[in-house]
């Protein structure tokens, strides 16, 4: 629907009406599109971005629907330091997130959305994040005025006119206003990519949970369901609410005997979730199945059991690296109506990156649109260009990827880029050292946020970028969990596939390898007796962790468990001096476990 005449045919929620006309008051667009996620509607809106030049059309035989976008470059991943949590008091955004008095904010904010899609369409997207049928799902409504954002939106929520029954006349929703903060002033030209990397604010307001986001149009920073609703806003929610939103991705695990449990892995961002979640297990008569590869919504039920949902409908992957060697599936999930953004264009007018199989092309359009050849020793995709593709595109998607109730999860597994100390899998010694190990994640980090690469950082949870309030009251609520009568909670395992040698070689060899690492990890949920006591936690025992038909020697094998005191020693220090910027919001259960890591290294 195209017109703002049309808004009470559209919606009979009053507050959703009264919120749009505000939007348009401050915003001033030319145009209003209210959106009802229909084909044609896509198809319409592919066109105008192919006309605007943000996106070129893919070969319709090599890769039907689908489309190649190029961003501005200085727009290519998300913001960190851009990004604010403004809660009422500093101190409840806590010492990892940004804050600014929400007074101040509000401020700032009406004067960038002032006229900001002046000389544009504003786009209303009704979306869904979750089951349209399941009771732990909520809406959102995200305003925009990026083409781009609708598109995509489309892939990785459930964007319809049916979330606007499902909200009726009085229903509740997370309102996401963005723009790309770069209005139209009397007709002048527009660019491919319009974006305003001065002026990036990524803001969200925890007590309204309201979501405003200004002068980016790419990934995590302008899909506001994803990382700003799923995440940021989710958290609060969970917190307030009593379940979990978690950076996780969600896999189910069948073994030969056809027995299957579901597990759920944090990882930070760029840190293998979307390879795990969809490996091709190497393990004779092990399978795994999808059901989602980066944000899982979890409560627990009537019956005692953890239960989790994929809020998403898509996959946000990113595709250097990706092949059919490493992520079969995922290369299958992108072969139709997909959206790269970043990635290199081949002469026949398919998709290229680094990592990708077969022979390397000797020519390409790069992701700045200019020639390449390998000769020139540039990368041709972005180290963060991503794929948009539906999760319903994948081969071993989960048959209850969608069940309303979720699925019950069995394990938690965190993990983080460590190239050294960190053994390959090791289990938490109970509920409370396991929620310890979550809060002691460090990982390097990578090309997913804006900043440099490669650097060790605390990243508790994979939730550094993504907890919208203080930190130390998420470890607290974690802590609670275990604290409930009733509940059976999952065990809590810790892997790291980025370990390396002296010669800098990764140990291990990772992708559908790590199903081995998944069997031990089922044995021992099934309550086997694999394992054993180290200072660091449970590993597996000698010739528990399934190795057969892997070229890797008895050495090679020690070194990737190695538990060097020293090194511990030291890595037990930076955890210490880390805690301490939680303050009185540390809870003494972090302190406890720091104590007894200490005790157990020093015997
Ligand atoms: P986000 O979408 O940013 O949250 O990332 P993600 O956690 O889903 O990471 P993804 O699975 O896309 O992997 C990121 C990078 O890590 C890719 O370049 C992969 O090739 C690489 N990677 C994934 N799994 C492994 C592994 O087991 N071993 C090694 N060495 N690299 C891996
Ligand atoms: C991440 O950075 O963890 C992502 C990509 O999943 S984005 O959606 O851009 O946040
Ligand atoms: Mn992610």
């Amino acid at each position: 629907m195209s017109s703002i005449d049309a808004l009470e045919s559209w919606t009979s929620n009053l507050k959703l009406r009264s919120w749009i006309k505000q939007k348009i008051e401050l915003c001033n667009p030319d145009k209003v599109h209210l959106c009802t996620g229909s084909k044609d509607e896509h198809q319409h809106l592919i066109n105008t971005l192919i006309s605007t030049k943000t996106i070129v059309a893919l070969d319709p035989d090599l890769r039907p629907g689908s489309y190649l976008a190029r961003s501005d470059p200085e727009d290519v991943a998300r913001v960190e330091a851009s990004t604010f949590i403004c809660s009422e008091s500093k101190d409840d955004a806590g010492p990892t997130n940004n804050w600014e008095d929400p007074r101040i904010m509000r401020e700032k904010l009406s004067a960038l959305f002032k006229g900001c899609m002046k000389g544009r369409t504003m786009y209303v997207i009704p979306y869904c994040m979750g089951p349209l049928d399941s009771k732990f799902s909520h809406i959102g409504i995200e305003i925009t005025d990026s083409p781009y954002v609708v598109c995509s939106m489309r892939i990785m929520a459930r964007v319809s006119t049916k979330v606007l029954d499902v909200l009726g006349d009085e229903g509740d929703f997370i309102a996401g206003t963005h723009s790309v903060g770069v209005p139209l002033k009397d007709g002048k030209a527009d660019v491919s990519w319009p974006c305003n990397p001065k002026k990036r604010h990524i803001v969200h307001f925890p007590t309204t949970k309201s979501i405003w986001s200004y002068g980016s149009g790419y990934g995590g920073n302008a899909l506001l369901g994803k990382k700003c609703f799923a995440l940021r806003i989710a958290s609060v929610m969970a917190k307030e609410q009593g379940w979990l939103a978690e950076h996780m991705l969600i896999l189910g695990l069948t073994n030969p005997e056809g027995e299957k449990k579901y597990f759920a892995a944090a990882f930070p961002s760029a840190c293998g979730k979307t390879n795990l979640a969809m490996m091709n297990a190497t393990l004779d008569g092990w399978k795994v199945e999808c059901v989602g590869d980066d944000i899982a919504w979890m409560h627990f039920q009537e019956d005692g059991k953890l239960y989790a949902i994929n809020p998403e409908n898509g996959f946000f992957g990113v595709a250097p690296g990706t092949s059919f060697t490493s992520n079969p599936n995922a290369m299958y999930s992108l072969r139709k109506n997909t959206i790269f953004t970043n990635v290199a264009l081949t002469d026949d007018q398919d998709i290229w990156w680094e990592g990708m199989d077969g022979k390397r092309p000797d020519h390409l359009v790069d992701w700045l649109s200019q020639d390449w050849s390998p000769s020139l020793g540039s990368k041709a995709a972005h180290s963060n260009a991503r794929f948009a593709a539906p999760a319903n595109q994948c081969p071993i998607i989960d048959p209850n990827w969608e069940n309303p109730k979720g699925v019950p999860i069995e394990g938690i597994i965190f993990g983080g880029r460590r190239a050294h100390n960190v053994p390959l899998v090791y289990e938490s010694l109970d509920w409370q050292h396991g929620v310890f190990l979550g809060a002691s994640i460090s990982s390097e980090t990578t090309a997913a946020a804006e900043g440099s690469v490669g650097k060790l950082r605390h990243d508790p949870f994979a939730m550094l970028p993504f907890c919208g309030y203080h930190m130390g009251d998420y470890f607290k609520h974690w802590f609670e969990i275990g604290k409930k009568q009733g509940l059976s909670l999952p065990k809590i395992f810790c892997v790291n596939w980025f370990r390396k040698d002296c010669k800098g070689d990764f140990l291990w060899p990772g992708f559908g390898e790590n199903s081995r690492v998944l069997k031990w990890i089922f044995e021992s949920v099934q309550g086997q007796d694999v394992k054993e006591k180290s200072p660091v936690g449970f590993i597996p025992r000698l010739n528990s962790l399934d190795v057969s038909g892997l070229n890797i020697s008895e050495k090679h094998l020690k070194n990737l468990f190695e538990i060097d005191a020293q090194e511990w020693t030291h890595e037990l220090g930076e955890l210490k001096n880390f805690f301490t910027l939680f303050k009185d919001r540390l809870p003494q259960e972090i302190s406890q476990e720091l104590e007894s890591l200490e005790k157990r290294l020093a015997n």
